[in-house]
């Protein structure tokens, strides 16, 4: 396949130096010998920068600052003041969202199309927060007493953790961050260990907008770190919510452990996203929604597509056309413009891909495209691959698995309710489509998928932020971003007030 050439990790890392420069970072903290976390690009597989791993102490100053923040002031701050906070992170972003473009490219490998897309994520959620702060409404519900009022009030919830993922550096943490502010939040995050740059970049930002609002500067903080930073932000008991995005792996260990202190938890977990494509479906259409879902992003979404179930009468038609465009498809650098597909992040998910790949084979599948390795030779530390489309005789263990690469299951039915039995037949639950111009057929999927995404005529990936984003079973039940999902960063307080002379008890029991 085309294939685009890679620069040098100097360069890259200059690149990275002076977004970050402009984001306001200017000092890293180099790090001492003893707890070192490394910068890196999977452009090359190079480290870009040494920077300190955060201490025990580090975490628990984070958290006892964040507490405080929340105790003293940040909860009694009106919302719309708190949407001030916001609003101004909004504008830094917009001013600086090829900035921060550049250091998700260059840590997360991400084209550059993508990467700004994901920084018009974070705008759009600013705008959405802004507003919400107006909008943080109850219900007021009649009485069946006289003389009295039965009411709801939405109250700001304590700390939130947020703990993000490599693949959506930035929006997944504002989608938490700036709905979470607006409800009256603290917010210690902790991003993945392979995108600490636009962590501290984002970080930089939301201070200056602090600053300049007159908000405090303890509202937000970031802990560099692994699974120890994760740990203690999931144990500590004045962390009243944790928003974790990862594996389902992750969300098995952090779920019971938040569920044993009795704390709240939204998690965002793995995918394994299918699209049906109906007889009557328009063709155009299934194909460019497949090929952006499937082998956008080099499969690294949660919301990848990862199996096509096509019905018989079509299935030759479209697996010939997305083979055909799969072979067009640019593979290399992610900064330069004519690239469609960058690297997988790392060594780890390049075997899991290969080994899924082989798996796949063993259980009578056949590749029709893609799947190689490429750019070897140029960036030797970097994990280029072509990505790969699998016709496969049955749904086996390895398609109903998780593979966070581009690999594409196709899958063929008889009936409709073949496919939706194929479809909702694995674990996780968290994105859906049909391809169909039969409205009945639409229905009944948007009906009878099991997701918590369900979408006719687009593909799998791509939500905009003004509905809630989540998925069901494996994918841990959790809703960020728009709609209502501010309600998991508040607690509700049911109030009934008495405005007569009188005591009358409900249920009309008498007593006194
Ligand atoms: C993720 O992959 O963790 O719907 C989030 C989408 C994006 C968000 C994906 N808006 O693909």
């Amino acid at each position: 396949s085309p294939t685009s050439a890679i620069p040098p990790t100097d360069e890259i890392g200059d690149r990275a130096e002076a977004a970050l420069a402009r984001c306001g970072v200017d000092h890293l903290t180099e790090a001492g010998a003893a707890g070192r976390l490394y910068a890196r690009t999977p452009i090359t597989g190079g480290a870009l920068l040494a920077l300190a791993h955060a201490t025990e102490r580090d975490v628990d100053h984070a958290i006892t600052a964040a507490h405080e923040t929340f105790q003293t002031t940040w909860r009694d701050t009106p919302a719309p003041e708190r949407g001030a906070l916001v609003r101004r992170l909004g504008d830094l972003l917009r001013e600086h969202k090829y900035d921060l473009a550049d250091l998700v490219s260059i840590e997360a490998g991400k084209i550059r199309s993508e990467a700004a897309g994901e920084v018009q994520e974070m705008i759009d959620i600013c705008d959405f927060a802004l507003g919400l702060s107006r909008q943080l409404y109850g219900r007021t519900i009649a009485s069946e007493r006289p003389g009295h009022r039965l009411m709801e009030t939405w109250h700001p919830l304590g700390v939130v953790s947020v703990v993000t993922a490599f693949n959506f550096p930035v929006a997944v943490w504002s989608w938490n961050t700036a709905v979470a502010l607006v409800c009256g939040d603290t917010v210690v995050w902790k991003p993945s260990e392979m995108t600490p740059l636009t962590a501290l970049a984002c970080d930089a930002l939301l201070s200056r907008a602090a600053a300049e609002t007159g908000a405090p500067a303890n509202v937000h903080q970031v802990l560099l770190g692994g699974p120890d930073v994760g740990e203690r932000l999931v144990d500590d008991p004045r962390v009243a919510l944790v928003s974790a995005t990862g594996s389902v792996r992750m969300g098995r260990t952090v779920g019971p452990r938040v569920a044993a202190r009795l704390g709240r938890c939204l998690l965002e977990l793995g995918g394994n996203n299918a699209a049906v494509v109906a007889p009557s479906a328009d063709l155009d259409l299934a194909v460019r929604g497949t090929v952006f879902a499937a082998a956008g992003t080099a499969g690294q979404r949660c919301t990848s597509l990862r199996r096509l179930i096509v019905h018989e009468d079509v299935a030759e038609t479209i697996t010939d056309r997305i083979v055909a465009a799969y072979e067009q498809l640019r593979v290399g650098d992610p900064l330069n413009e004519d690239t469609l597909v960058g690297p997988l992040v790392g060594e780890r998910a390049y075997t899991a891909m290969r080994e899924a790949l082989a798996q796949a084979t063993a259980d009578g599948g056949a590749v029709l495209v893609g799947g190689n390795r490429c750019l070897e030779q140029e960036a030797p530390d970097a994990y280029y691959v072509e990505p790969a489309v699998v016709r496969m005789p049955v749904q086996s263990a390895i398609v109903r698995e998780e593979t966070f690469a581009p690999i594409l299951y196709v899958l063929t039915y008889r009936t409709f309710d073949e496919a939706i039995e194929l479809h909702n037949g694995v674990s996780q639950g968290l994105s859906s489509a049909v391809f169909t111009r039969d409205q009945r057929e639409a229905e009944r999927f948007l009906a009878m998928s099991d997701c918590g995404i369900v979408n006719v005529n687009i593909g799998t990936s791509g939500a905009e932020i003004g509905g809630a984003f989540g998925g069901e079973k494996d994918t841990g039940g959790g809703r960020e971003s728009g709609s209502d999902a501010w309600k998991a960063y508040m607690r509700r307080a049911t109030n009934t007030v008495n405005y007569s002379d009188e005591l009358p008890l409900a249920q009309g029991v008498r007593f006194l």
